[in-house]
């Protein structure tokens, strides 16, 4: 049997962050070899170009004798359960931390300034971009990436003067961070999404726990417990879309008018902000919560939130034409944030929600789907993997069109839909049953529906 040399380290997985891995293993002269489940990963030719003389071992974990690794560095997308590697968990090296980590054990040993991390089910990428442009517009050299963009061990080398990191991170990199050690830690909701890789809802919120395990500056959803650190941690802050208690951040009416406050505190008006729907105004606080304790000017934060108007596929209007509105939440990726989609439109509309879902719905109940489309709903238009799973869960309260792709319901979309309604593309699943990822999924839709505006004849 193939086996790790001794004294090498072994990275797991040929992906976006086993490359970011093996390039900071590079920088660092630390010797390692990368092993990746699959016979044939993706780019493979082009990492060994890249890589002269590291082994490669592809294929099943339990045929690589990993007994004598220094280390082993898990990519997010491998399960730390997968035989081969189960056996490792238990082990440590010689100075009594685990053996098998993740790569964000390994930024925490390198980075030289503060973190700055942010979890959750959905609104990690929206938090992030936002407090790292709260930072920017402070003057701080800033760097922002992880579980979105640009992998964090790249950060290191690309922003070696940071002043700040700040990162999203997901529970897959979370459950491999021995202790993440950040200056401000953000877990801010909580609903089912990987239950298929954590098993239960316990094992996935526990995951995203170790966001607090030595964190100097804690902020959790005040309606959510779930997201509570269970240890006592130095502060903590808690946001809230209600009226705030004494220390919370939250939203109060004061002359007709909702204000994003911090305590009896006004802010900002709720109107202002660029960004529009009431878990937006959630994602603002956090946002406002960790900068505030990062130092920043509370004018320029706000000045921020009047600007930034989101990123692409979340909730993103891509046109409007025949008096329907096209909207791309490509993102929404699991059923809090199709709720949380469905609930920000819902009430805008003249008319009806046409809803495009379906993929890999990862283990998910979708039956909270069903109320929300009962209300502003035309028609569920399914396709995908679960589709037939999304049907039982809604055709007692809206009609619903089985589909094979998301091309085909497209079409019935633009069959169906009246002045008024909206056609919204917010999955409730993972897009890897038919996409690459959820960035071609939206792209996708974006260009079909650009195609459907020419042919219409109109300007978008
Ligand atoms: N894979 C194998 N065998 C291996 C290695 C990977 O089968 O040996 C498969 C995985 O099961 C997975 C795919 O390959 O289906 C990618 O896994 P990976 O660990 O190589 O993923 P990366 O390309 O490194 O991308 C990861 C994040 N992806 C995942 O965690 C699945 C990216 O987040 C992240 O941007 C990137 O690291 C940089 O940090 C994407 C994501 O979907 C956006 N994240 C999930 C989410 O947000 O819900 C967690
Ligand atoms: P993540 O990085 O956690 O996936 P994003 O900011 O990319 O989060 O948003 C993902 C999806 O979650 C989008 O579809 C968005 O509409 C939805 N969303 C954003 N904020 C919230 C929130 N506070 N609660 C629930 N869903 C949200």
């Amino acid at each position: 049997m193939p086996k790790v040399a001794k004294g090498v380290t072994l990275v797991v997985g040929l992906g976006i962050s086993g490359r970011a891995i093996c390039r900071h293993l590079a920088r660092e002269g630390v010797p390692f070899m990368v092993a990746d489940t699959r016979t044939e990963p993706p780019g493979v030719d082009e990492f060994c170009a890249a890589h002269p003389g590291v082994a490669l071992h592809c294929g099943p974990l339990t045929t690589l004798d990993m007994s004598e690794a220094a280390e082993i560095v898990v990519s997010p997308g491998v399960d730390p359960t997968t035989p081969g590697l189960a056996e490792m968990r238990r082990h440590r090296r010689a100075d009594g931390a685990p053996l098998l980590v993740g790569e964000i054990a390994l930024f925490v040993r390198a980075a030289r300034a503060s973190i700055a991390a942010i979890t959750g089910s959905n609104a990690k990428s929206t938090v992030t971009t936002l407090l790292g442009e709260m930072a920017r517009a402070a003057g701080w050299r800033v760097a922002v990436g992880g579980n979105l963009g640009t992998p964090a061990l790249d950060l290191l080398a690309d922003v070696p003067d940071a002043e700040l990191y700040v990162l999203e991170l997901s529970s897959f990199q979370l459950e491999t961070t021995p202790c993440l050690g950040a200056e401000s830690a953000a877990f801010l909701n909580l609903s089912e999404d990987h239950l298929d890789r954590h098993g239960d809802m316990a094992g996935y919120r526990d995951a995203k726990l170790a966001i607090f395990r030595g964190a100097r500056h804690a902020v959790a959803n005040a309606e959510d417990p779930m997201t509570w650190p269970l240890e006592a941690l130095p502060a903590i802050d808690r946001f809230t879309t209600q009226p705030p208690e004494t220390e919370e951040w939250g939203i109060a009416t004061r002359e007709g008018r909702d204000w994003l406050m911090h305590g009896a505190t006004p802010l900002l008006p709720a109107d202002e902000m660029g960004l529009a729907g009431r878990h937006n105004q959630a994602n603002a606080l956090a946002a406002l919560a960790m900068g505030s304790h990062l130092g920043f000017p509370l004018e320029s934060m706000c000045e921020v939130l009047r600007r930034f108007k989101g990123l692409p596929h979340r909730s993103e209007l891509i046109a409007e034409f025949d008096g329907v509105r096209w909207v791309n939440d490509s993102k929404g990726t699991n059923v809090g944030a199709t709720l949380a989609a469905i609930a920000g439109l819902g009430p805008t509309l003249q008319g009806r929600l046409v809803l495009l879902a379906g993929g890999l719905g990862k283990g998910a109940d979708f039956t909270p789907l069903a109320a929300p489309m009962a209300r502003y709903g035309r028609e569920a238009i399914l396709f995908g993997a679960d589709a037939a799973k999304l049907a039982a869960a809604l055709q007692e309260s809206v009609p619903v069109t089985r589909v094979a792709d998301l091309e085909a319901a497209m079409q019935h979309a633009r069959t169906i839909a009246e002045p008024g309604d909206c056609v919204l593309l917010s999955p409730a699943c993972a897009s890897l049953d038919q996409f690459p990822n959820y960035l071609a999924r939206g792209e996708a839709f974006r260009q079909r529906v650009g195609e459907y505006v020419e042919e219409a004849g109109h300007v978008s």
